[in-house]
C-alpha cells in the first residue's frame, strides 16, 4: 500500500473510535422540537399509534392507499395507526427513513419488530408511566434538554402558561408564525387579547405588538423567537410581514438579546387533504437572508433551509457573517444521504462552528431514532475530516475532538445564544 493511504489508515484506526466515543456520550440539546413538557398534557405524543401517524408517515401510507383522505381522517388515531402499518410496513418494506426511524426506535426500546405484532407494541407502551417515559427516552436517545416550540396564538398549550413552573428537561421557544404569515388574522386576535393594534399598522400598532412580545417573553423565557417561511420570502420588499419584522420583531429581538430563528423553504398545504402531511418545499431566495443580514448586524440569526439546493449558499453566508448560527437538516433534508452531504459541506465551509441537527421530533419515542441516524453519520464525517488533517502532521487529541463535538452537538448554539 503507497505509504499516503498506510497514513490514512494509521489515522483512522486512532481517531475513528476517539470520534465515536466522544458522540455517544456528549449529551444532545435537541434545539427545535414539537414535544412539550407533561404540564402540557395531551399535547406531548408518544408510543406506537403516534408514531404510526406522525405526519411524514401519513404522507406515505397515501403513496398506496387506496381510501379517499376524509375516509381516512374520520377513523380514529389507532385505525389511521393501523392503516399506515399496514402499507408501510406489511404490504410494503420500511426502508424509507421514516419508516426505518419506527424499527430503530423499537428496536432500542427492546421491542422484537420481527413479530410484526402491532397490539403486543400497544400493550408494551401502555404500561408506561408518562413522565418516566419522557425520561427514558432521552436517555436512550442521550438528549439532556428539548427545545419546545411554543406559540402564544396556540388555544391547547396558552392556558397552561399560567401555571407553568418549568420543567429542567424542556426549553421554551417562542413561535412566531401567525404573526408574521397571517396578520390580518392575528390583527384581530392580538385585538381580542386586549393590545392597541391596527391592521395598517397605525397608531401604536408596532409598540402593542412589542409589549405583546415581551408579555409572553416574561412568561416563557425563550431560548430564541422562531418563524418558518414560504420559498417566496422577500427581504426588503412592501410586505406585512417586513413591516413587523422591521417594526416589532426584529427591534424586540435586539433589545432581549434573543436570536431569531428562521426556518426557510416550507410551502405550506400544497395538498391541503393531507392536512399537516401536505406541507411542501420550494427553493428560497437567500438574496433576502443576505439583506436581512447586512442590515441587521446586531440581531441573532438561527437559521436552517428546507431545499437541498439552498445549503450551500446558507453556508457561504455564514462565511460572512458571525450574527448566522445554521443549525438543522430539517424535515425533508433529514435523510441520512441529505445529512452526510449537507454536513460534510458544512465542516468542510465552516468548521465546526454549526449545530448540524435538531430532531423536529413531534412524538417523544422520535428523538432516539433521529439522534441515532445522526450520531452515526456524523461519526463518519468528522472521522473523516480529522483523518484529513491528521495526516498533514497535525496532532488532533482526544480532549479537541470532545470540544468540538460538545460544541456541535448543543455547547455552540448554547454560545450563540448567550453572546
Ligand atoms: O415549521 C416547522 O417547525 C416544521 O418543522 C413543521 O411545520 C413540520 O410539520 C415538521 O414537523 C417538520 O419536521
Ligand atoms: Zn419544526
Amino acid at each position: 500500500m503507497p505509504t499516503a493511504a498506510l497514513r490514512r489508515q494509521d489515522a483512522r484506526a486512532t481517531l475513528q473510535p476517539l470520534v465515536e466515543k466522544a458522540i455517544a456520550q456528549t449529551p444532545i440539546f435537541d434545539i427545535h422540537t414539537h414535544l412539550y413538557a407533561p404540564a402540557f398534557s395531551n399535547l406531548l405524543a408518544a408510543g406506537i399509534d403516534e408514531l404510526l401517524t406522525y405526519h411524514y408517515l401519513v404522507s406515505e401510507t397515501f403513496r398506496t392507499l387506496d381510501m379517499p383522505y376524509d375516509e381516512f381522517w374520520k377513523l380514529d388515531k389507532a385505525g389511521q395507526a393501523e392503516l399506515a402499518w399496514q402499507q408501510l410496513f406489511i404490504e410494503n418494506s420500511p426502508i424509507s427513513e421514516a419508516c426505518r426511524g419506527v424499527l430503530t426506535t423499537l428496536n432500542r426500546l427492546g421491542l422484537d419488530v420481527k413479530q410484526r405484532d402491532l397490539n403486543a407494541l400497544r400493550q408494551w407502551f401502555a404500561a408506561w408511566d408518562p413522565d418516566e417515559y419522557i425520561s427514558h427516552c432521552m436517555k436512550l436517545a442521550n438528549v439532556h434538554k428539548i427545545g419546545m416550540t411554543n406559540s402564544p396564538f396556540d388555544d391547547a398549550e396558552r392556558p397552561t402558561w399560567e401555571t407553568f413552573k418549568g420543567d429542567d428537561r424542556f426549553a421554551a421557544g417562542l413561535r412566531l408564525d401567525p404573526l408574521l404569515v397571517d396578520w390580518q388574522n392575528t390583527v384581530k386576535f392580538l385585538a381580542g387579547e386586549g393590545y392597541n393594534v391596527q391592521a395598517d399598522f397605525s397608531g401604536q400598532t408596532f409598540a402593542e405588538i412589542r409589549r405583546f412580545l415581551d408579555d409572553w417573553t416574561g412568561r416563557m423565557q425563550p431560548m430564541y423567537a422562531m418563524v418558518s417561511l414560504p420559498p417566496t420570502f422577500a427581504y426588503p420588499d412592501n410586505t406585512e410581514c417586513n413591516a413587523i419584522l422591521e417594526g416589532a420583531v426584529l427591534p424586540f429581538c435586539r433589545e432581549q438579546n434573543l436570536p431569531l430563528a428562521l426556518m426557510l423553504g416550507v410551502k405550506r398545504a400544497v395538498n391541503p387533504d393531507l392536512r399537516m402531511a401536505g406541507d411542501g418545499v420550494g427553493r428560497s431566495d437567500l438574496n433576502a437572508l443576505q439583506s436581512l443580514l447586512q442590515n441587521h448586524s446586531d440581531n441573532k440569526f438561527l437559521v436552517t433551509v428546507l431545499a437541498r439546493e439552498n445549503q450551500h449558499e446558507l453556508c457561504v453566508l455564514a462565511r460572512k457573517f458571525r450574527n448566522l448560527h445554521v443549525f438543522g437538516c430539517w424535515w425533508f433534508v433529514n435523510t441520512p444521504l441529505l445529512i452526510e452531504e449537507t454536513t460534510r459541506m458544512r465542516l468542510e465551509l465552516i468548521g465546526p462552528t454549526f449545530t448540524p441537527q435538531h430532531s423536529d421530533a413531534r412524538v417523544i419515542d422520535q428523538i432516539i431514532y433521529k439522534w441515532d441516524h445522526t450520531r452515526s453519520i456524523l461519526t463518519d464525517v468528522l472521522t473523516d475530516k480529522y483523518v484529513d488533517v491528521a495526516v498533514t502532521g497535525w496532532d488532533v487529541t482526544p480532549q479537541e475532538i470532545e470540544r468540538d463535538v460538545k460544541s456541535l452537538l448543543g455547547g455552540g448554539f448554547e454560545a450563540f445564544i448567550a453572546r
